[in-house]
């Protein structure tokens, strides 16, 4: 009996088999059924090019016998597969990479001799790795969490990597507290969780007892760190570097990257729906748009300024935990960034590529930050830990795309065959093997140092409080209540009392009012005492340029409309929705109770993008809700459909509706406002879908 099944099974296999292999004479790649047939399929083979002509079965003594230690195609698999993981980043593991091009618009020659940075007009190509920080590689991409933003511009001149974040300012002002901060930050040790969050207590009590975190921790709470698309981020290089000309004088620089879609962000509540609705939110997004042809572009800017000014601002410009406002020190847009092709393969590109601060080119130099020099020894240090080798500079990713020659030998994973006897320098006996260059060569400016050696914080890094206050007060009103409440959600989240408290001690030196409505959040009935502070809170400027409201841009380009519809619904006007959103620069997807489509009030049918289950309001900047009388009593009784229109009311979207959706939003309990449009005005609808409804908040929220 058992020998019969095995017959008739194998006997199946075979068929099948046969039936993908007729399509040519080569071994099937894949053997399934369904597999397309036809096409110039090349051979599968081993890794020593050996054709395979069964990849189904392994080789057993027998039918129902053991596998055979001789199968050596089955061991070659297998072994492979095993170690196909490397370890991931320790920080900045999730991530989603692009390549493109930098062109220049405006060169800096005064003062650098860089060539990416002098030859107006000249593409360098690029590869651009943008990340969450805190969570693994399979964490969600939407949790609140600084972005990396890392940049690789492969540059005449050798490679050039500027590893920046879409925040301008860091948490700590030494590299020895980097794997405190990091630690603190991670999930905790013991439990394991929580995954890429903040909200939590080591995080919070390492931040109450490192006060020069305040100015960031403003940031954090902010909703920078909520991006609606990483289309729609700055990015920023955080400490200053310098830039050297062919006199060899040297011009302090910061590096800054402006989205051409303007700066925009999600709410709170919506980034926490987005996360269960999608969980690779922002790469699909970004991989849509680049597969859309909507390529994401940047402008590239520069703050330069010089040591004597710098003297005189007041603060110390090689302290990250500081940035240098836009009001004192312009931007100047020299250049632009498009990202265009989507990698071949994640692992290959976004996964290996190595990134670290110390690659520079000609012209391009450090700043003093002890920040950024700590960084100078980790990323390289890191690489090896991750990739497994010194050369792993050859993995294309990671190569110049220049001409690059050096006596480095051998080592793990040699891929280069270099040829003669010399691999030494200088040498007689080669009349081609390669030589310093003094005068186009890498140079280090000339700075005198004095001073006395120790482990020493310098005075001028003592004002933890001043930016803070300043980023703070430089808010909107509506951004403000979003800090407070995200610090009063995260604190919430801290069980320990006494570090609750020593953060709100900490926000009194920020902002009294602040302090209040943090300490109201959380329930406090006595405010605590602020800590000694190192130096008093100066007055600044305040600088509008923090903002992110007042950067969101008046258009639709870049944004997605979601239109809900069920059988019986007006194409017509289905139609003119879609029409005037395009038209505007957004993407439309049409959402139904079935995916096969929706028959519309003429009888047609029209497939849609969406099942409404899975696909909630959540995943668009606006909606319209175009329903007949009989799809709207459908789909009041459906909780998907009432989340929908009440999330998008609740995260302040504009919403055009007919009779039909008006009748949806009554069964939701939505009230109307400006906000809610008819949907036969469409000009209405994009006007109010460019924006959120910012003063519908106080009546869905209690904001800190
Ligand atoms: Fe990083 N950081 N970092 N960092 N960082 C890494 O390098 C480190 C810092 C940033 O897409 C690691 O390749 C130290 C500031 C980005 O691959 C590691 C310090 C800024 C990325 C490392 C800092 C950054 C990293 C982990 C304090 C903004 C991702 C994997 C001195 C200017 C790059 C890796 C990518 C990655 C160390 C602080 C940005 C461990 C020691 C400040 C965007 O080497």
């Amino acid at each position: 009996m058992h020998k019969e099944k095995t017959t008739r099974h194998a006997e199946n296999h075979k068929q099948k088999k046969d039936t993908s292999a007729s399509a040519d004479s080569q071994p099937s790649v894949g053997g399934e059924m369904h597999q397309k047939a036809g096409g110039e399929h090349p051979a599968l083979t081993t890794n020593q090019g050996l054709a395979i002509s069964d990849n189904q079965n392994s080789l057993k003594s027998n039918p129902r016998g053991p596998a055979l230690l001789e199968d050596f195609i089955l061991r070659e698999k297998i072994t492979h597969f095993d170690h196909e993981r490397i370890p991931e980043r320790i920080v900045h593991a999730r991530a989603t990479g692009v390549h493109g091009f930098f062109e220049l618009t405006a060169s800096l020659k005064r003062y650098t001799t860089a060539r990416i940075l002098t030859e107006v007009g000249q593409k360098t190509p690029l590869f651009t790795r943008i990340s969450t920080v805190a969570g693994g590689a399979g964490s969600v991409d939407t949790p609140r969490d600084v972005r990396g933003f890392a940049v690789k511009f492969y540059t005449k001149d050798g490679n050039w990597d500027l590893v920046g974040n879409n925040i301008p300012v860091f948490f700590i002002q030494d590299a020895i507290k980097f794997p405190d901060l990091i630690h603190a930050i991670k999930m905790e040790p013991d439990r394991g969780f929580p995954q890429s969050a903040t909200a939590h207590d080591t995080f919070w009590d390492f931040i109450s007892l490192t006060p020069e975190s305040m100015h960031t921790v403003m940031w954090i709470m902010s909703d920078r760190t909520l991006p609606r698309s990483l289309r729609m981020i700055e990015g920023f290089g955080v400490h200053s570097f310098r830039l050297i000309n062919d006199a060899g004088e040297s011009t302090f620089v910061k590096f800054h990257w402006r989205s051409k879609l303007g700066l925009q962000s999600t709410i709170w509540d919506e980034a926490v729906k987005i996360s269960g609705a999608d969980q690779d939110f922002h790469r699909r997004d970004m991989f849509e748009a680049i597969e859309a042809g909507n390529f994401p572009e940047w402008e590239f800017a520069v703050q330069l300024f010089t040591q004597e000014e710098a003297d005189r601002f007041p603060f110390d410009h090689l302290d990250a935990t500081k940035l240098i406002p836009e009001e004192l020190v312009p931007l100047r847009v020299i250049g632009r960034m498009v990202l265009d092709r989507w990698p071949n393969n994640f692992f290959a590109e976004t996964e290996q590529v190595a990134y670290c601060p110390s690659h520079v080119v000609p012209g391009i130099d450090f700043s003093n930050d002890p920040l950024l020099q700590g960084r100078l020894f980790s990323y390289l240090d890191t690489q090896l830990s991750r990739l497994g080798s010194h050369n792993f500079h050859q993995i294309p990713v990671n190569a110049p795309k220049c001409p690059f020659a050096n006596q480095q030998r051998d080592g793990h994973m040699q891929m280069a065959q270099p040829a003669g006897r010399v691999a030494y320098e200088p040498n007689s006996l080669s009349d081609n093997s390669p030589r310093e260059t003094p005068t186009k060569g890498f140079r280090s400016t000339a700075v005198t140092e004095s001073g006395e050696k120790g482990r020493i914080r310098a005075e001028s890094f003592a004002d933890h409080y001043s930016q803070a206050r300043q980023f703070y007060l430089s808010q909107t009103a509506y951004e403000q209540a979003h800090i407070a409440s995200a610090l009063v959600f995260e604190l919430s989240k801290v069980g320990h009392v006494h570090v609750r408290e020593a953060m709100v001690g900490h926000l009194r030196h920020i902002e009294e009012d602040l302090a209040n409505r943090v300490a109201s959040g959380l329930g406090f009935d006595k405010m605590p005492n602020a800590p000694e502070a190192a130096m008093p809170v100066q007055a600044m400027e305040a600088s509008p340029a923090l903002q992110i409201i007042g950067k969101m841009k008046d258009t639709l380009t870049g944004r997605a409309i979601g239109i809900l519809i069920a059988d019986g619904s007006d194409g017509a006007v289905i139609e003119n929705i879609k029409k005037a959103a395009t038209d505007a620069g957004a993407t439309v997807k049409v959402v139904a109770p079935k995916v096969g489509g929706a028959k519309l009030a003429d009888g047609t049918m029209l497939a849609v993008d969406g099942q409404l289950a899975g696909t909630p309001s959540v995943l668009f900047d606006a909606v319209a809700v175009i329903l007949c009388d009989e799809g709207a009593k459908a789909l009041s009784m459906e909780s998907a459909a009432i989340d929908f229109v009440r999330d998008a009311f609740c995260h302040l979207k504009a919403i055009a509706v007919d009779q039909g959706g008006q009748a949806l939003l009554k069964a939701a309990n939505v009230a109307r406002d400006a906000g809610v449009v008819d949907a036969g005005d469409t000009d209405a609808f994009v006007v109010a879908a460019k924006t959120r409804q910012w003063e519908r908040e106080k009546l869905v929220r209690t904001l800190a």
